[in-house]
């Protein structure tokens, strides 16, 4: 669901020693932070439940402490770790813009201030797993366990696993499919790149195009991005020819919409049966 309500804390004022040049870094200078929370404050308003929303007098003292725990020597980089630490630390946000501004910024020049702005949120994607080597259940298991163990990934449901047919190259061990839902912090790139580690911390060899493998995790959708990027093209491009990707797809989405098809997944699922 989209949210439009929103907690806002502005020019919150933090005294510390972020900056490329070694006078910032011993004497410190004051940084102005803004923040944007998106959360849906509809229940809080309600009830009056403050659990259900976010304490800013608390959240700030907290960010304040995070800000200051380290120096960095950009700007960019304090705001990317409290935007970091607010997404984390806070489960009701689901996004966070950080406008950060250096008012006295030591460039021999007046301004008003020298800042950055970054928006981040968690992103909804669904991952397609396959195994066809070995202790084919215990790999899905093996990779599901590594991702639940990151920092910046989520799972959110798990597919029952499936057995099925080899697609494509077809000489060789039948699959066990599933399908994970997430919440990613990390950009489709950076995703793909961790999902490629996790497939060769699992000991996965790349022998031949679609052949035999102990593990393959596929980014199926990706929040309703369309790309046609080299590295990574969304959503999946064969995810409706492919009943081992639908079926579990369906099982845990069944009413998500193919953003480029622009149909649901039970829809997809139909008419790749009625073939
Ligand atoms: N993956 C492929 C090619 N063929 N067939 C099944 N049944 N399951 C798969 O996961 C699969 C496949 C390429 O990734
Ligand atoms: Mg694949
Ligand atoms: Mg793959």
């Amino acid at each position: 669901m989209v949210v439009l309500d929103k907690i806002y804390v502005k020019d919150l004022e933090i005294f510390a020693n972020h900056g490329v040049f070694q006078e910032e870094k011993s004497l410190g200078q004051k940084f102005i932070l803004s923040l944007e929370l998106e959360l849906d404050l509809r229940e809080a308003g309600i009830t009056g439940d403050l659990t259900k929303s976010v304490h800013y007098g608390e959240l700030c003292h907290k960010v304040e402490k995070e800000f200051t725990k380290e120096s960095y020597d950009l700007i960019e980089m304090a705001a990317e770790k409290v935007a970091n630490f607010i997404l984390k630390e806070y489960p009701l946000v689901q996004g966070v813009k950080v406008l950060l501004k250096k008012p006295w910024a030591p460039i021999g020049r007046h301004l008003e201030y020298a800042g950055i702005e970054v928006y981040r949120k968690w992103h909804k994607v669904f991952i397609g797993l396959g195994s066809n080597m070995g202790d084919k259940k215990k790999n899905l298991m093996d990779a599901i366990e590594e991702i639940k163990a990151s920092e910046h990934t989520k799972i959110v449901k798990v597919s029952s696993f499936i057995t099925t047919e080899p697609w494509g190259y077809i000489e060789q061990e039948e699959f066990l499919n599933g399908v994970i839902e997430v919440r990613t912090l990390l950009t489709p790139k950076e995703l793909l790149r961790y999902l490629l580690q996790v497939e060769k911390d699992l000991k996965r060899e790349r022998l031949i195009k679609w052949g035999p493998r102990t593990i393959d995790l596929d980014v199926l959708l990706y929040d309703n991005l369309i790309t046609a990027d080299e590295e990574i093209i969304l959503p999946h491009p064969r995810i409706e020819e492919r009943m081992f990707v639908l079926q579990p797809l369906a099982e845990i989405a069944p009413y998500e919409v193919h953003p480029l098809l622009n149909r649901r997944i039970v829809d997809l699922m139909k008419l790749l049966k009625a073939k």
